[in-house]
């Protein structure tokens, strides 16, 4: 058996477990990949939902999905279990797209971060590495006002116009971009999984709380992507479908003009490096009324609904391609 249950947020041990379980009940389907270690130590897992070779015997276009980037944001890792518990456990009502695709579904990006955020600090955002004095950051440096002076932001680490525009030199910062691109082994990790990858990847969904929006790159740049009419068409799909669901609204538009500068994100780096096409920021409900804290009551509508957008936009893509 496994102890996940969603109708609280679970340790990731229990997200683990829940895995595991999945691989050993549909050995056909599921695998469970290792792709590296975090700072701390513990092991970084991709849940792989395949059901094999494409019947014309060309590879299968593939869907990255993950949560737990930003420690604090529980639903994300909760949204992510649910999506799999969907696609493997219903797979019959989901044949389409179950069969269609490849499916990669990292739940806890940042297992460090999100483990503290269970024992010691609720808010917290970053990954847990040590930072050096990296002579960049004067404030940070001279005083060291973040205490244990711990903690790069994830979501700035990319390699792609790294600590640009949006994202702090200042270790103390939540959005501290970190000593240099790729510093943390979590974000590392999935930049080379995403690499050895990407020839069919088609899709990269990352998933973070809060605000009701789903994102477009760039979010280093205001310029518009030349494929922006393409990525609004397809992120509608999925949010059209959501606000079927139970009336939940979504902002569709690029970052910096929903948003803010953000340098160095996920997203821009799945588009501009790995070459994905669909790479899109989703931030989960609510709007704010309980920001972070979302009441472990929502973990199953929020992830119903998100399931039925995903379900919409994948649908969508293979009458489309
Ligand atoms: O600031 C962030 O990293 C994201 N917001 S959050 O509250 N979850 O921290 C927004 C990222 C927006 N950037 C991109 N879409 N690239
Ligand atoms: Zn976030």
């Amino acid at each position: 058996g496994h102890s996940l249950t969603w109708r609280r947020y679970h340790r990731y041990t229990d997200i683990l477990g829940y895995m595991d379980y999945l691989k050993r009940k549909y050995p056909d389907m599921v695998s469970v990949i290792k792709i590296g270690k975090s700072t701390r130590g513990l092991s970084l897992r991709v849940l792989k939902i395949s059901t094999g070779p494409a019947e014309n015997a060309t590879a299968k276009p593939a869907i990255w999905i993950d949560g737990g980037t930003h420690a604090r944001e529980w639903i994300s890792p909760a949204v992510a279990t649910y999506i799999m518990k969907q696609l493997v456990e219903y797979s019959k009502t989901n044949q389409l797209i179950v069969n269609s695709f490849d499916w990669y579904i990292m739940p806890v990006l940042n297992p460090d971060g999100y483990e503290y955020s269970h024992t010691s600090d609720r808010l917290w955002r970053k990954t847990r590495s040590k930072n050096k004095d990296d002579g960049r950051a004067l404030w940070g440096d001279l005083f060291n006002f973040c205490g244990d002076n711990v903690g790069v932001d994830p979501n700035r680490n990319w390699d792609f116009q790294w600590s640009k525009q949006g994202a702090s030199d200042s270790p103390c910062s939540d959005t501290y971009a970190g000593p240099k691109a790729f510093s943390e082994p979590e974000v590392k990790a999935v930049a080379d999984f995403l690499l050895d990858n990407m020839e069919n990847m088609k899709f990269f969904l990352t998933f973070h709380s809060f605000g009701q929006m789903w994102l477009l790159p760039w979010s280093y740049t205001s310029e518009r992507v030349a494929d922006f009419d393409d990525l609004m068409s397809m992120g509608k799909k999925a949010t059209d479908a959501i606000a079927n669901v139970r009336g939940t609204k979504y902002k569709i538009g690029s970052t910096t003009k929903l948003l803010y500068h953000s340098a160095g994100s996920a997203d821009d780096w799945a588009k501009a490096v790995a070459g994905i096409k669909y790479a899109y920021t989703v931030e989960l409900p609510d709007k704010g009324d309980s920001g972070f804290l979302l009441p472990a009551s929502e973990i199953t509508p929020t992830g119903k609904e998100t399931f039925a957008g995903i379900k919409a936009m994948t649908q969508a893509y293979v009458e489309q391609y």
